[in-house]
Formats: structure tokens, C-alpha cells, sequence
């Protein structure tokens, strides 16, 4: 067994993996260092696809969705939770101070007032100037007028998921995002879906989801990945299981869209590990044996 071993979506995910491992190197379990470690992304403005800095809802308000899970089957979540800028922390506490598995919306944060947390402004200048410039070229037929580029405005809509094992074998797994901008408000995604966009099972192993949210809440995604390598296959072939799954289910969409992405990472109780999506430009980072690398993922859709 190669542990501990920290895995993480997006080349963001080198910089939650070096926190991740700080902590699980000094002998921490792996529930403290997923959380975090996903802090670090959800503290930078710079990354508008979580926490703080993410970009709006259409009404220009910043929600987020995110999840944890530990190895004994614990988990907490938060759908849509507005002006806190640790949403894993809040499902973390859901997790260990409730009955229930999921909060959302208002309720979700009055529950993280009630704990402690304290409102933000999540949303950045960068943001609200991304959001007026996507408003005001959204038609030629509303009052809203900017002759903006808007090349740029859709290439940063990625979810921080982290999963880690700990010297003692212990695999937990987080998920956190702003979700898919410019999204209608109240939308929820698959990222707190447990099952969708995190799945662990500490016998097992772990799996978690970025991309098109609708697309893996039909599948339950993260779920068929750990289920798959419940039944011997590798985290690679677990990931590549669930990413043909969602090609077959969505293959129109996939061809009518380039930007129709979907991708997993996974690890296992050996601390073997995979990642796959359904086109080209889905890279995961992996920390182990005392090194943090990038990796281009696997797709398995090739036009
Ligand atoms: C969502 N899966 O809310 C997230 C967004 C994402 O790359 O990861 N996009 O649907």
C-alpha cells in the first residue's frame, strides 16, 4: 500500500494536494487534510470556478454546492449556499453536528451562522465585470449593451475535488464549486450529490466528479466508479467505466457541444489511482511518494 496519497482535480489540485500532504505526512487523517486542502482554492479569488471569486448565478448572486465524506460512511453537503466561503466546512459540519446528510440554500446558511461562520462577499470586481460582460452580450434584443469579447467567458467552470489516504489506510474524499456560471438561481449540481459528484467507500475507495453536472447526476457517476472497483476493477478502468456510461447516455449532447465535459478521479485502498474524461484537456494531480504531479487524463471521446 502506497500511502498516504492525495489526488485532486484541475491543475489547481497541485496546490490542495501540497497542503493535503503537509497533513498527512505530520500523520493527520485524511477527513482534515481534504478539508484543508480544498480551503486553499476556495480562499483564491483568482480561481472563479470556487468559493470566493466564483462566478455568479444569471442574478448575478455567487452560490455554492459542495460535499464530504469520510471512510465510515459519514457525509454532509450544502446545495446553493450563498456569502460563506468555506462550503466544505459547512458540509463537514453537517456531517458531524446533524442528522441530515444535506442543507441548501437560506437554510444551509443560517445553519453555518449558527456555527460560527461569518458572511463574505463572494463575489469579486473580476466576477461582476465577467458577469456584466456575459449580460450584456446575452441579446441584441434586451437593453444591456457592451461590445465585449466574450472568447474567455467559458473556460473556467471546474470543481475542486480532493481525495486522500492517510498512513492508516483511511480514505476520505471532498468536493467544492460554484457550479456552472451564469446557471439559473436555486440550481443545484452534482458536486454535494453524494454518489454523483463523491462517492467513498473506506473498504473500498473513493471517486469524485468535474464537468457537466447534469450529465453525472444521471449517472450517479462517482458511485458507479467506486461500485466498479468494488468489483475488481482498477481505479482507471473504474473511471473509464463510468465515463463510456455517460457517453452512451449522452452522445448527442456530446456531439452538438465541444464543451460538453465530463471527467472522474479515483483512488483505491492500495492507493492506486485513475482519472478519465470524455474529451481531451481533463488533468488530475497526484501526490505520492513524496512527489505532486500533473497528469493529462485519458479521454475516451475522440472528434
Ligand atoms: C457542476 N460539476 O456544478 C460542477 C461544475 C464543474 O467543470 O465541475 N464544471 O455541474
Amino acid at each position: 500500500m502506497s500511502a498516504p496519497v492525495a489526488i485532486s482535480t484541475w491543475n489547481f489540485g497541485l496546490r490542495a494536494n501540497e497542503t493535503a500532504w503537509k497533513l498527512l505526512s505530520g500523520g493527520s487523517n485524511s477527513l482534515d487534510a481534504v478539508e484543508q486542502g480544498i480551503w486553499v482554492v476556495e480562499d483564491d479569488p483568482s480561481i472563479t470556478s470556487i468559493g470566493y471569486g466564483g462566478l455568479p448565478d444569471e442574478t448575478m448572486r455567487v452560490t455554492l454546492d459542495a460535499a464530504i465524506m469520510d471512510w465510515r460512511m459519514n457525509c454532509g453537503a450544502v446545495g446553493c449556499i450563498e456569502k460563506i466561503k468555506n462550503p466544505v466546512s459547512v458540509a463537514r459540519k453537517v456531517m458531524e453536528r446533524t442528522n441530515h446528510v444535506m442543507l441548501s440554500g437560506k437554510g444551509a446558511y443560517e445553519f453555518a451562522l449558527a456555527h460560527g461562520f461569518k458572511p463574505v462577499d463572494l463575489l469579486t470586481d473580476q466576477s461582476r465585470e465577467t458577469w456584466l460582460r456575459w449580460k450584456e452580450n446575452l441579446s441584441d434584443k434586451d437593453n444591456w449593451v457592451g461590445p465585449h469579447d466574450m472568447d474567455d467567458l467559458n473556460d473556467n467552470h471546474d470543481t475542486i475535488g480532493l481525495l486522500a489516504m492517510d498512513k492508516k489506510g483511511r480514505i476520505s474524499g471532498g468536493t467544492s464549486t460554484s457550479g456552472m456560471a451564469w446557471k439559473i438561481r436555486g440550481r443545484v449540481g452534482d458536486s454535494p450529490i453524494i454518489g454523483a459528484g463523491l462517492y467513498v467507500d473506506g473498504k473500498v475507495g473513493a471517486a469524485a466528479s468535474t464537468g457537466v453536472g447534469e450529465a453525472n447526476m444521471r449517472i450517479v457517476g462517482s458511485f458507479l466508479v467506486v461500485e466498479s472497483m468494488k468489483n475488481r476493477q482498477t481505479p482507471q478502468e473504474a473511471c473509464e467505466t463510468a465515463i463510456k456510461r455517460a457517453i452512451e447516455v449522452h452522445s448527442k449532447q456530446i456531439k452538438a457541444d465541444k464543451e460538453f465535459q465530463l471527467a472522474y478521479i479515483a483512488l483505491n485502498k492500495r492507493g492506486e489511482v485513475g482519472g478519465a474524461a470524455i474529451r481531451k484537456g481533463f488533468q488530475y494531480a497526484v501526490y505520492q511518494d513524496g512527489i505532486n504531479k500533473l497528469y493529462d487524463a485519458k479521454y475516451l471521446y475522440a472528434q
